[in-house]
């Protein structure tokens, strides 16, 4: 049994729906509807927006979730626009992204520049514009920001893009995850414990407990580069490898990436049982890397 899993099944068709009416309400010009619908409906694991909801859930029960799903939302609108750029020919060069062409690839780079930048900015007029009190819209807008901007997962894009090529310490590629994919998981947790109005106690734990989930994340994906296409290409480098990446792969080798990975899903579990969220729906979020 995974609750998380059945929370998530609960709402996810529901969830993407809602994403989609509303890009379809709200986007009036054509091709940037059409730019971004085409990589937010293309689906993906809505991990983000669902560790926000499950955050939520955990700690308020009574939480009607579908108010919520305009922040959840938000979340998954920067999530894709992230995407979309990580994948431009600048950047990372990649022509298929959630088992479709990349959104470059399937229009123009400048076309797909274009649908990030909309995708982003439209994140915040969501956080805006919903059911929720203003003081708490404010102080969502501000987790978000920090989380998405030159302080957060920019600077880890940067750090990582001026840095391919080159070898990185374990403690450099951790901080770079942190802030790459790390910043993003983290928000989601906070915006859910904002959310839910908790306590400062309770908020330093889920931040503990979410800075453990954004690093496994990433080092189950290296894992996943390597275990995932060394079959085909009959050795032990995987795409990121390859390419000149900063992996924890490549820098602690298979055995010692899984020893870590198990030991920070272990610590993320001790900050939830600190705070009483041992058997929570979003304890079972951690149950993803096993
Ligand atoms: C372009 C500013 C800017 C930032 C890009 C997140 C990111 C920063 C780049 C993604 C690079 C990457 C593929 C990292 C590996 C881990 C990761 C974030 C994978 C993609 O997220 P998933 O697995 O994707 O949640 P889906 O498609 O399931 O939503």
């Amino acid at each position: 049994m995974n609750q998380f899993i059945d929370f998530q099944q609960q709402y996810l068709d529901q969830f993407n729906t809602y994403l989609h009416n509303q890009l379809v309400q709200r986007i009036k010009q054509p091709q940037v509807q059409v730019g971004m619908l085409y990589s937010l409906d293309a689906g993906g694991k809505r991990i983000r927006p669902f560790l926000m909801l499950a955050t939520l859930h955990s700690l308020k029960p009574s939480a009607l979730i579908s108010d919520y799903f305009p922040i959840a939302g938000a979340i998954e609108l920067i999530h894709t626009y992230s995407l979309i750029h990580d994948d431009l020919p600048e950047m990372d060069n990649d022509d298929y992204r959630r088992g479709q062409l990349t959104n470059h690839k399937r229009f123009t780079p400048a076309r797909a520049v274009l649908a990030g930048d909309a995708l982003l900015t439209e994140a915040f007029i969501w956080l805006t514009d919903n059911v929720l009190p203003a003081t708490l819209q404010s102080s969502l807008v501000k987790t978000l920001a920090q989380a998405a901007g030159g302080n957060g997962m920019v600077a880890g894009q940067m750090i990582d893009i001026v840095n391919t090529g080159r070898d990185l310490s374990l403690d450099q590629i951790i901080d770079l995850d942190l802030q790459k994919t790390g910043a993003l998981i983290r928000a989601s947790v906070l915006m859910g414990a904002i959310c839910a109005q908790v306590n400062q106690h309770l908020l330093t734990a889920l931040d503990n407990f979410a800075r453990n989930f954004g690093i496994a994340f990433q080092i189950y994906d290296d894992l996943l580069d390597v275990t995932s296409t060394q079959e085909q290409m009959g050795k032990k480098v995987g795409k990121d490898q390859a390419a000149g990446k900063n992996t924890y792969v490549q820098v602690l080798g298979v055995h010692q990436a899984q020893t870590k990975l198990k030991f920070l899903v272990q610590e993320a579990q001790s900050y939830l049982d600190s705070v009483d969220l041992t058997n929570s729906v979003l304890a079972d979020s951690l149950k993803y890397f096993d």
